[in-house]
C-alpha cells in the first residue's frame, strides 16, 4: 500500500460513457465538487481520483470526444465498472448507447460492473427536482447528503416538466440486453432495476446512489487487485515490472 506523502495509486477505474451532452461531466462535478454549473468543459476533467474510504478509484470522462465518432476503446481498458448515459429526455441518446457506445466496452474487465443512469431527470420528473438529501427515496434506503459547495449554489430547478422520452422499463430492457452482450452470468448479476438509476446531476438526485452502489459492486475486485498486488508473485517471464513502470508513465 503507498505511504503517505506517495501519490495515490488508483485501486479500480470506472468510466463514465455516453453521448454528448447527456450529462456525463455535470454527472461527475455533481459527485464530486457537490454542485452543478450550466456550463462545464470537458477539456481537462476527463480524469479524476476520489478517494472512497481506504480506496482510491480512478473516474474517466470522455473529454468531449464522443462528438468526433473516433472515442478509442482505449478509454474502458481495464475498467472495473462502466456507467452508461442517456438524457431521458432524448429518445436517441439511449439509441446511441447501444449502437456506439456498447462495442467500447469490449476492453472492460470481463467481470465489469455496469449501471445506465438516465440524467436530467429533473426535467421530467417532480420528485428528482427537489433539492433534497440525495438516497432517501424508497428504494434507495439512506445515502449521503448532498452539501452545496459555498461558492457554488445550484441554480433552482425549473418548475415546469418537459415530455420523458426514455421510461425506466427501456433502460431495465437495455441492461438486460448489455447482460447477454457481455455475456454476464444472469445468475450471479446484481439484478437490472437495481441498475438502472434515474439522475438529476443539476439537484443531485440519485447521484450519489449511483457512484456509490457502484463501488460497493467493485469493492471484491478491489480486494482481489490489492491482495494479487500485495502478495509475492512469481514473475515468469521477469518482464512484469518493466510493464507496469512503462504503464504507469502512460496512465497520467
Ligand atoms: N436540467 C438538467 N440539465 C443538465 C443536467 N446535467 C447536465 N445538464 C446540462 O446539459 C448540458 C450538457 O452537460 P454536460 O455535463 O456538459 O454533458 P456531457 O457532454 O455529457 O459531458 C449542459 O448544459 C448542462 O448544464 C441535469 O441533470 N439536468
Ligand atoms: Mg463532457
Amino acid at each position: 500500500m503507498p505511504g503517505p506523502g506517495k501519490m495515490r495509486k488508483p485501486d479500480i477505474k470506472l468510466v463514465i460513457l455516453g453521448d454528448m451532452n447527456v450529462g456525463k461531466t455535470s454527472l461527475l462535478h455533481r459527485y464530486t465538487e457537490r454542485c452543478f454549473k450550466d456550463t462545464l468543459s470537458t477539456v481537462g476533467g476527463a480524469f479524476f481520483l476520489k478517494q472512497w474510504g481506504p480506496y482510491n478509484i480512478s473516474i474517466w470522462d470522455t473529454a468531449g470526444r464522443e462528438q468526433f465518432h473516433g472515442l478509442g476503446s482505449m478509454y474502458c481498458r481495464g475498467a472495473a465498472a462502466i456507467i452508461l448515459t442517456y438524457d431521458v429526455t432524448n429518445w436517441q441518446s439511449l439509441v446511441e448507447l447501444e449502437e456506439r457506445f456498447l462495442a467500447l466496452t469490449d476492453s472492460a474487465n470481463s467481470d465489469c460492473i455496469f449501471a445506465v443512469a438516465g440524467n436530467k431527470a429533473d426535467l421530467t420528473d417532480v420528485q428528482a427536482q427537489a433539492l433534497t438529501p440525495e438516497g432517501v427515496g424508497p428504494e434507495e434506503g439512506g445515502g449521503v447528503g448532498i452539501t452545496p459547495h459555498p461558492s457554488c449554489p445550484t441554480p433552482p430547478a425549473s418548475p415546469t416538466t418537459v415530455h420523458k422520452q426514455v421510461s425506466r422499463e427501456d433502460a431495465i430492457a437495455l441492461y438486460s440486453r448489455i447482460v447477454r452482450y457481455r455475456a454476464m452470468d444472469e445468475e450471479s448479476s446484481p439484478p437490472a432495476e437495481r441498475m438502472c438509476f434515474e439522475t438529476s446531476a443539476k439537484t443531485g438526485y440519485n447521484v450519489d446512489t449511483l457512484f456509490e452502489t457502484l463501488f460497493e459492486l467493485v469493492l471484491p475486485s478491489i480486494l482481489k487487485k490489492r491482495s494479487e498486488r500485495d502478495s509475492p508473485t512469481v514473475d515468469l517471464d521477469g518482464s512484469h515490472d518493466e510493464v507496469k513502470s512503462k504503464k504507469a508513465q502512460c496512465c497520467v
